[in-house]
Order: structure tokens, then C-alpha cells, then sequence
């Protein structure tokens, strides 16, 4: 298996890479907008065409290999045991729409449901970060590393208001920020799940949290985390992740993460992705 992954990552890196350009090409121009779920929830022809992009050269490569992806969660697969390639193919859309950089192109392939290799490249930021299982975390090529945060009290926390704008959604986000703020150092939101994991991985804050997220933004950097030394976990008493929850609590440290855990009033329940 490891070699394959080795191969898996040298052609998931060319094809993130030419998904980046597409980002790039498309960022100048009329991105052809739509809503989803809320205003708040966008959708671009470039996320649809990354996609496409990268589902059509996966099968072209791997024909006996799955494809889940954000922008065609409306055809509900299977999670199964062969390796399948998750992708969101903009993970931070609304930067992307406001060219705010913080937005990148998120891969990950598990095996016998397992995350065995992570490709989340910003193509605006210049930030390849990749991971395979065991082998350790990666960005553009040098070794990552947590921030020891010793308590909440020193930490820097990223969250989200997230894009569903329902009542009981816009209250549990409001009470969960409310309780940590006046227990860490700041609160930050990047906007993509899956860059503020990478940020948690590289030592530059110490924990994140967010409800409603799916598979697709969250299972690349959370090997990526685990890799540099951090943890991923339930927010509700850090139980095991459940990438099919909705929910997620990473963090560098232990110790902060059942800090997080501690003190979070709401911890919702969101219809699962399975
Ligand atoms: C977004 C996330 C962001 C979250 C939004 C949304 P998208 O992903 O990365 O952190 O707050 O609700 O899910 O839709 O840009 O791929």
C-alpha cells in the first residue's frame, strides 16, 4: 500500500497543482455566482469546474478508484472501503468570490475509510500542504510542526460563523464563541475549514472548532494535523472524530482541545453526512 500512496501523491499533487492555476486563471474574471443553502453559501463555475477537472484525470488514472466531492453531494455515494478521492474543490468559496486569499483546493483519499494521504494547496497564499499516513506533515516541502500550547489561556482559536444562517445555528455559533473568548488569547476565522486546520498544523494557532462542515472539508487537513503532531476529535468530550458528523475540534494539544471540549455550551447535532 505505501508505495501506491506514493504514486497517489505525486499525480494528486500535478492535478491540485493545475486546479490551482484554474483558481488563479478564474480570479480576475466574472465568476458566475449562484446561491446554495443561504446566501451565505456560494457556488462558482470554478468550483464546478475543478471538480470536474479533477474527477474526470482520478478516473481517467485510477478507474477503479471512488470520487466524493462537494459539488456533486447531491448524487449521495457510498463511503466504502476502496481508496476514494474526497475533494472540495474550493474550500473557502466566499474568499474566492471576494478574492481574499484564503481559500484552496482540498484532497483527500482514504482507504478502508481511513485517511491515507492529504493535498490542500492555496494557490493564492503559495502553500502546498500535503501528508501521508505515518510519514509525517508537509508544507511546500519542509516539516511541520504544532505550537505547544500548554492551556486555552494562551491560545489563539479559529472558528467560523459558518454559512447556514438558521436560527438555532446562528444561536449555538453566538453562545460557543461568547464562552471561549474570554478564556484565550484571540479568535480568528480564516474561512476555510480546511486552511485553518493547516494553520492549527503549522504552529501559527492552536485549536479550531466548527459545526456544519462536511467530509469534504475537513478529512485532508485533518491527517495533515495528526501528522504534525496535533489531534482531531469529537467537540463533545473528545471523542474519536466522525468525518461523517458534522463536527470537528483540532487542535496542537491535548490539553487545550479538552479545554475547547470543557467549555463549548452547544454542541449540535447536524443531520450526518451518511
Ligand atoms: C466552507 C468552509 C468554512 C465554513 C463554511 C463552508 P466551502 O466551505 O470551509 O470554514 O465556515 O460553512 O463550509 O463551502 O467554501 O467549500
Amino acid at each position: 500500500m505505501s508505495s501506491d500512496v506514493i504514486e497517489w501523491e505525486k499525480f494528486g499533487i500535478e492535478i491540485a497543482l493545475e486546479a490551482g492555476r484554474m483558481m488563479q486563471e478564474a480570479s480576475g474574471r466574472n465568476k458566475n455566482i449562484e446561491t446554495k443553502c443561504s446566501p451565505q453559501d456560494l457556488v462558482t463555475e470554478t468550483d464546478r469546474g475543478v471538480e470536474q477537472f479533477l474527477f474526470g484525470e482520478i478516473k481517467k488514472r485510477y478507474p477503479d478508484h471512488e470520487t466524493i466531492g462537494e459539488e456533486s453531494s447531491d448524487v449521495k455515494k457510498p463511503w466504502t472501503d476502496v481508496p476514494t478521492w474526497i475533494i472540495d474543490p474550493v474550500d473557502g468559496t466566499m474568499n474566492f468570490v471576494h478574492t481574499f486569499p484564503f481559500c484552496c483546493v482540498s484532497i483527500g483519499v482514504t482507504y478502508k475509510k481511513e485517511p491515507v494521504l492529504a493535498i490542500v494547496y492555496s494557490p493564492f497564499l503559495d502553500k502546498l500542504f500535503t501528508a501521508k499516513k505515518g510519514q509525517g506533515a508537509f508544507c511546500n516541502g519542509k516539516p511541520m510542526k504544532v505550537r505547544p500550547c500548554k492551556g486555552l489561556s494562551e491560545a489563539l482559536v479559529l472558528s467560523e460563523l459558518g454559512s447556514g444562517r438558521e436560527e438555532e445555528r446562528i444561536n449555538a455559533v453566538c453562545q460557543n464563541v461568547k464562552s471561549v473568548m474570554w478564556k484565550c488569547h484571540g479568535m480568528r476565522g480564516l474561512g476555510s475549514a480546511a486552511l485553518n486546520i493547516c494553520y492549527v498544523a503549522s504552529g501559527y494557532a492552536d485549536v479550531y472548532f466548527e459545526f456544519g462542515l462536511h467530509i469534504w472539508d475537513m478529512v485532508a487537513a485533518s491527517l495533515i494535523l495528526q501528522e504534525a503532531g496535533g489531534v482531531v476529535c469529537d467537540t463533545k468530550n473528545c471523542g474519536p472524530l466522525d468525518l461523517m458528523s458534522r463536527r470537528i475540534l483540532a487542535s496542537g494539544t491535548q490539553q487545550v482541545a479538552a479545554e475547547v471540549s470543557a467549555t463549548l455550551p452547544v454542541h449540535l447535532e447536524l443531520e450526518r453526512d451518511d
